[in-house]
């Protein structure tokens, strides 16, 4: 057993960890330095060994019995946040675990901002900040293979990469600088084959890294897919088929859906937002009008156009002028819909630009070699094992990396700007850092943890 010590200086944070609302255990979570101390007034009894658990009666700020349940104590610097951490588990009553928070206040804790646990824990050394954000993808995560990867990123596997890749980093701009320093020498260092196929390896490197951590992405993020096409092609119906249930009215009257409906959907583990839209077409109605005006505005920010035909008119005039709008870089396939009517095969058809998918979506013939493509476009295929989680900033990050570290190949070609190089390997470096927390600035930081959850 060990004795609570005296309440000491410092910051000491309490939150409920567990979900708002019933539920058969609820845990109230301290950490800092009075952590113990205040446990030790809540519960008026000695606490036991650290890592161990024992019953114990949890006391409300009056000192009236309130609950009963475990007691766990983590010393620092061996617990979450790296200070001293106390969980007590009781029942899941919304009303004592308030009761219970409001004590510990009065005993010295405040209550903890969203994050602030894990946000400890990255400022004590225990998680670096792609680590950190991890904690939430999993907590986020929509389906188990959302929730391996995100597990792969808070062990590390994300960091290792980008840690080992800022380290040949150093090195290269280490190699450079020591040459230019012994540059009145005879040996030219810098145009040593070596080094420039080490800096080529390592853009090869940050290459694969990108495109895994954009696969890590739409599996955590996912994707957002726009239902578009002229008016009753079947976008509504597509939506309601891929959703399992009526969200969308469907009926034969061309011009049905006015306004954007959007459905998220975890379609076989990969998290989609499905936004069905008005048909397009010159209109005089005006409520028409606006909601052709938001399809469109949905478009702009989509991953993927799932651009509907009528396979029994097949691509009309005004269909290709509206995908030209679309516009070469917005990714776009043709669905060919309705082929149950048209005669028209179910599959992909060969050669189709844009790729071209006939189906019958309200039988729902197609639909999983839909879905199957989806996962390819995502990068995820079935047999692959769970990557990392990444989030747009990681990939970000990554790019301005890539484009120092060509810069830095480029300048490299000419002697005279040697030093530019190096610069731009640095430059390289610290955005690799930003992705890790070694980088970051504190209005990032803030923004990072605000978007977690209290207790964590
Ligand atoms: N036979 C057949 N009918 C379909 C199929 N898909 C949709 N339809 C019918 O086509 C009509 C229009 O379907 P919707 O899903 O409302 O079409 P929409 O593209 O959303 O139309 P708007 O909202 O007006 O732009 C409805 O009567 C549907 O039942 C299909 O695969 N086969
Ligand atoms: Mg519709």
């Amino acid at each position: 057993m060990v004795t609570a010590p005296p309440p000491a200086a410092g910051d000491t944070i309490v939150a409920v960890a567990t979900a708002a609302g019933r539920g058969g255990v609820g845990i109230l979570r301290l950490s800092g330095a009075m952590a113990f101390a205040v446990a030790h007034a809540l519960t008026g009894a000695p606490l036991p060994a650290p890592r161990q658990a024992a019953l114990r009666t949890f006391h409300d700020a009056d000192g009236a019995a309130l609950d009963q349940g475990l007691l766990l104590c983590f010393r620092a610097p061996a617990s979450f946040t790296g200070e001293d951490v106390v969980e007590l588990q009781g029942h899941g009553s919304a009303a004592a675990l308030d009761a219970l928070l409001r004590a510990a206040c009065v005993h010295g804790a405040r209550v903890a901002r969203p994050g602030e646990f894990s946000e400890r824990a990255f400022v004590n050394g225990k998680l670096d900040l792609a680590q950190a954000e991890a904690i939430i993808d999993l907590v986020d995560a929509g389906s188990a293979r959302a929730a391996k990867a995100a597990f792969q990123s808070l062990e590390g596997r994300f960091s290792t990469r980008i840690t080992a890749l800022a380290e040949a980093l150093v090195a290269a701009r280490v190699f450079i600088e020591g040459a230019l320093d012994f540059s009145d020498q005879d040996v030219d260092w810098l145009a040593d084959a070596d080094l420039h196929a080490r800096l080529a390896a390592l853009d090869e490197d940050l290459q694969h890294l990108s495109a895994d951590a954009q696969r890590g992405r739409a599996l955590q993020q996912g994707l957002t897919v726009v239902l578009s096409g002229a008016p009753n092609v079947g976008k509504s119906t597509l939506l309601n088929q891929l959703a399992g249930v009526d969200a969308a009215i469907v009926t034969d009257v061309p011009g049905t859906t006015r306004d954007l409906l959007r459905e998220h959907l975890t379609l076989d583990g990969l998290p989609v937002t499905l936004i069905d839209t008005a048909g397009l077409r010159d209109t005089e109605d005006a409520i028409e009008a606006e909601g052709i005006r938001r399809a469109w505005a949905a478009i702009e920010q989509a991953d993927l156009v799932w651009f509907l035909v009528d396979d029994r008119q097949g691509m009309s005039a005004d269909d290709a002028a509206l995908l030209t709008r679309l516009g070469p870089d917005r990714p776009c396939w043709r669905l060919a819909n309705k082929v149950d009517l048209s005669g028209g095969v179910v599959g992909w058809r060969p050669g189709g630009d844009p790729p071209t998918l006939g189906l019958a979506a309200k039988a729902g013939q197609g639909v999983a070699d839909l879905v199957a493509a989806l996962h390819r476009h995502a990068g995820l295929n079935a047999s692959d094992e769970p990557l990392f989680t990444a989030r747009t900033r990681h990939i970000d990050a990554l790019r301005r990396a890539a484009a120092h570290l060509r810069l830095a190949r480029t300048q490299l070609a000419d002697q005279a700007f040697a030093e530019l190089a190096a610069e731009e390997l640095r430059l390289a470096h610290d955005a690799l850092g930003e992705i890790t927390g070694r980088f970051s600035q504190e209005d990032l930081l803030g923004r990072i943890f605000a978007g977690f959850c209290i207790g964590k």
